[in-house]
């Protein structure tokens, strides 16, 4: 059977790549729109739509951008990729990494990524370091380190990252014919708020979109420096993934907000956790805490009435429900452990 083209194949007309870029890939991208009745429903709008994000194949839009980077560093010949992360970054790049038969070295914030992916990166072979301090103390000394020309940084500050990522907006507008009305997106360390609207803007002046939708990018309360206007120094939030105080794209996501009229808000770890529940319980589709920041942000819109000419809108789930088993678990009691009879199971279910 032959085998599903990559990503860096299907785009290359709209990527920085040459016939010598090595055709890296462990199938990612293309990944599923999924239709959102229940979201529809409860905020009148016609058409909802997820970009499941968590299908790519190391559970996040990480590997879009990463497998890019990484076939770009093997073109020029570097021995070895360097990251920050609070983990998804860090688990992609372990993961290409060890396609591409490069080291990998990730620094993490201690006590504040996932279980499921400081597993990938360990799993995966990277040379795990984790410092005391936010993701932005992190990616400090990643900076500092690759300055010293220690390996090739692999974060969203390498541009190559960007242009993968931008391919999820191409296959939006491929997959509905056309582009939205408006996308929501968590927002982080903004690259990749910034890589949708370079694609959208691409695919408007191609053939996949004759228009370009509003971004509404969403921030944790805790972490939402691009919401106030400056850094926060210590950012604080259940969405460890968007745990960042001083995003590396900042203006990115500013041109993107001004250039599309959209906006970027923050919503609270209990809209979070609500939006996390709802997706899971009422769509069958399981996202991590930080991807359901864009579902939250799209009801809070919903809710004050913003978004009344919009009819069809796109929330992107950026990463796997599985990344997180810890924080899906503390919604729920203790599971009832009862004999291994009809009786018995049927008293645990009536309790
Ligand atoms: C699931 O892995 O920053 O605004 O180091 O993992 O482009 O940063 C992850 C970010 C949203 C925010 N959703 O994206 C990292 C990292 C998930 C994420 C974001 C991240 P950006």
């Amino acid at each position: 059977m032959p085998e599903a083209r990559s990503l860096i194949d299907r785009y290359a007309a709209h990527l920085p790549v040459t016939e010598r870029t090595p055709r890296l890939t462990l199938g990612e991208g293309n990944t599923p729109l999924v239709r959102a009745p229940a979201l529809e429903r409860e905020t009148g709008l016609p058409e909802v739509w997820l970009k499941v994000e968590g299908q790519n194949p190391t559970g996040s839009f990480k590997d879009r951008g990463m497998v890019v980077a990484v076939a770009k560093s093997l073109e020029a010949g570097a021995r070895m990729v360097l990251c920050a992360s609070t983990g998804n970054t860090a688990a992609s790049a372990a993961a290409y990494a060890a396609r591409g038969g490069l080291s990998c070295t990730v620094v993490l914030p201690a006590g504040q990524v996932a279980a499921g992916k400081l597993a990938q990166a360990v799993a995966h072979g990277a040379r795990v370091v984790a410092v005391r301090g936010p993701f932005d103390a992190a990616l400090a000394v990643v900076r500092a380190l690759a300055e010293q020309g220690e390996a090739t940084v692999v974060n969203s500050v390498n541009p190559h990252r960007l242009e993968g990522q931008k391919t999820a907006a191409f296959e939006i507008c491929e997959a509905l014919g056309e582009a939205p009305d408006a996308l929501f997106i968590p927002v982080g360390n903004a690259g990749n708020i910034t890589a949708y609207w370079k694609g959208f803007v691409e695919a408007s002046e191609s053939a996949m979109a004759t228009k370009r939708p509003r971004l509404f990018g969403y921030q944790a309360a805790g972490a939402a420096p691009l919401v106030s206007g400056r850094p926060v120094s210590d950012p604080q939030t259940i969405a460890t993934a968007i745990r960042i105080g001083n995003p590396a794209s900042w203006k990115g996501a500013i041109a993107a907000r001004d250039d599309s009229g959209g906006a970027i808000d923050s919503v609270t770890d209990d809209e979070i956790l609500s939006a996390y529940a709802f997706v899971a319980r009422c769509e069958g589709i399981f996202c991590e805490p930080a991807s359901a920041a864009a579902v939250a942000g799209l009801r809070k819109l919903a809710r004050v009435g913003g978004l009344r000419e919009a009819r069809r809108v796109v929330c992107v789930l950026t990463g796997n429900g599985l990344k997180d088993p810890e924080r899906a678990r503390s919604l729920a009691g203790p599971i009832a452990e009862v004999e291994a009879t009809p009786d018995a199971v049927r008293g645990a279910l009536s309790r």
